[in-house]
Parts: C-alpha cells; structure tokens; sequence
C-alpha cells in the first residue's frame, strides 16, 4: 500500500513524478540570487549557459524572479513581465531543455525587501504595514539602508494578483515547465502572513486566515492559469530572514498547508531552518508537522549535504530534496553525489554580480580528467 505520500521510497537517484513530469532524479536545484542579469532585467546566453550546466538536476527551480518592477528590490535581479524577460529566459529554458532538464521560474514579490532607487520613479517600496525593516538593501550604488514602506491600499491588491498571473503567463511563454511561489524569506507574500510585519486591520490582516489570505489568492489565481500541477510553493516557516518573525509560526504554517491541500499542487518546498544558516532556530518548531500535513510531494532545503540527503529519503522525511550554493560550485552535482566524489569549493566574492567568473566557470569532474585529452 502507498501512503499518502506518492512517493515513499528509499532513493535520492530515482525518478520522480512531478504533476505532469517524470524527473530523472530528487535532486533539485533550489532558487539561487546571482545578480547577473542584463538590460531590462533580462536574462541572455551567459545565464542560459549558467543553468544548462546544471540541467542534470531532476528539477531547476529559477533564481527569484520579479513579477513587476514594483517587486523587485535588488541590483541585477531579472525579471518576467516584459517581452524582453521572456526572450532572455526562452534562451535559458531552451538550454536546459536541450540538456534533457526541467525548470519552474520563481514568482517573486519583495514587499519592503527593496529601496527606492530600484523602484519606477524612486517610489517607496510596498508591503502590507508601513514597517521598516533592519538592514541594507543592495542596490546598483551599493547597500543603502532600507525605507519604511508604504502600505499597500486594499484597492491595490487585486493588481497585485493580477501581477503574478501575468509573470506566471509570461514564464508559461518563456518555456519554463512551471512556477514556484516564492512565499518565504521575509518577502511580500510572508510579511503579509506574520504579525510583525503586517498589522492590517482589514480583510488581510489579524487572525491567521485574514493573513494567509493574499498567499492563497495568488496560489488560486496563479492555478488557475496554468494548472496546479505546475505550480509549487516555497515556505521558511522558522527563518528569521529579511527581519520577519511570528508570534505563532506553528499555527500560521499549519494553517496555511491545510488551506493549500484543496489545490492539489506540484510540491511543497519548505527552506528548515534559517535561510541560508543553521537548521535549528531557537523558538522553531518541528517541521514534520509539515510534512505529514501536506497532501502532495514535500521537498526539503537548506543545509542538505550527500549523508543528510540520503538519510532523509530513507527515512521518507521528504520526496525531494534541493541544494542550493553546493549546485553554484558543483555544475555535476547529481554525478558528484552518486559517485560520492568530492566537492568544488565555492568561491563567495562571485555570489552576487559580476561575470562569468564564479559562474560558469566551475569545473565538471569529467573537465578534471585528464583523458579528456585524448578525446581531441
Ligand atoms: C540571497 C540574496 C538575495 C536574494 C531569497 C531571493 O532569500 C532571495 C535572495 C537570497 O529568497
């Protein structure tokens, strides 16, 4: 007998069904910041050539990606609005496609994570409450501290869905396999569900339902166009990132799962722990509860090296699970961890911005070898 789960098995290497896709494995390139896109916020070869390095991956899931210009809030990051975004990221889809891969764009919405000088006009970023947040955005001057935020009328956030429904329209035309929904790490639609950032009164603020509230109007309008199952989700309920905290984690994020079985979506991708930091988060509560709530494939990130992943899908813990900075180094991830091979180091002066170099120039095992000589 199966259990709820549609995939409990053993295997970090074997296929996978992901709505309407057969991955060739559970490893899953999770979304990656790298501030290298060019004029109007499109992507163009290099980036092409950046993600078809990695299209051994079971699944790419895009690097963040704004769905307005109003959603994004740092130097270099591409967008999926305009015709030009969609030509950039055709040529990434195209690359990833040829290499036999498959790759869902990230929707992504920043709130207040942003500044004025990377907003039209010099407008003051939006979010759900006029709330600064601590810290520094990084902008193409440099980090520069971060505003207070206007609040977002309730007029306003029709168009708000509206934007994520076109951006979703737009990576449908751009060739991407699906969307991911980018609701986690301190963004737009998280602010909008903890109660330090949003002290809304009306329809979308308050109780929990009110504050999870605009994240299942964009999951239900974004589904809507382009099909549940290609639509998955991205959570970090215990991450302080981006300055966000809740007096009740627990019950946002239970609630907000069972509100989303109704959907039937293509995953769950939840960030454990602190983004980017450590897995255990003082105050955090224990993520199974997500996992054994959610009716659909869960996929883990966040701290994952070859033992914990191998471990977690032995234990069926997750069906997937998504490296991030060990992909940026290591282009043949999925062959380095089947053959237990050492890892490239990353280099972190070429995270964000800049070239090639740190990007596309990180060796293969096979580029090692040096029977590759002989192939010539
Ligand atoms: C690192 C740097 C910039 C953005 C996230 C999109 O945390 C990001 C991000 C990460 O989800």
């Amino acid at each position: 007998m199966l259990d709820d789960h549609a995939t409990s098995g053993t295997d970090l290497f074997s296929p996978v069904q992901v709505g309407p896709y057969t991955l060739a494995n559970r490893v899953v390139m999770a979304p990656l910041t790298r501030s290298r896109a060019g004029a109007g916020d499109a992507q163009g070869e290099m980036n092409a050539t950046y993600y078809a390095q990695r299209a051994s991956a079971g699944l790419i899931i895009s690097e963040a990606t704004q769905i307005s210009r109003q959603g994004k809030g740092y130097a270099y990051t591409p967008g999926i609005y305009t015709d030009a975004q969609v030509a950039g990221w055709r040529l990434v889809t195209d690359a990833v496609h040829a290499k036999g891969g498959r790759i869902f764009a990230q929707l992504w919405h920043v709130g207040r994570i942003s500044h004025p000088s990377l907003q039209a006009d010099g407008a003051l970023p939006v979010a759900p409450s006029a709330v600064q947040p601590a810290g520094q955005a990084f902008t193409e001057s440099g980090f520069q501290p971060f505003v207070t935020p206007r609040a977002l009328a309730i007029e306003e956030i029709p168009g708000i869905v509206a934007d994520y429904v076109h951006a979703a329209r737009c990576a449908e035309r751009a060739g991407f396999d699906g969307v991911e929904v980018h609701a986690a790490n301190g963004y737009l639609l998280d602010q909008f569900m903890r109660d330090k950032t949003n002290q809304r009164t009306d329809a979308y603020g308050g109780p929990i339902a009110n504050r999870v509230r605009l994240t299942l109007e964009v999951i239900e309008a974004v589904t809507r166009e382009i099909g549940a199952e290609r639509t998955g989700i991205r959570i970090s309920p215990n991450s302080p990132a981006n300055d966000i905290a809740d007096s009740n984690n627990e019950a946002v994020f239970t609630h907000l799962v069972e509100a989303l079985n109704r959907f039937g979506l293509a995953f769950l991708h939840v960030v454990e722990g602190a983004t980017g930091g450590p897995r255990e988060v003082p105050g955090g509560f224990d993520l199974a509860i997500l996992r054994q709530r959610f009716k659909g494939l869960y996929m883990a990130n966040n701290g994952y090296d070859r033992a914990l992943a191998l471990a977690t899908r032995r234990d069926d813990r997750a069906d997937l699970i998504a490296f991030g900075r060990p992909f940026i180094a290591n282009p043949d991830l999925v062959e380095r961890l089947r053959r237990n091979a050492p890892l490239n180091r990353l280099d972190t002066k070429t995270l964000y911005g800049g070239d090639a170099h740190g990007y596309t120039d990180y060796p293969t095992l096979d580029a090692a070898q040096p029977n590759d000589l002989a192939a010539s």
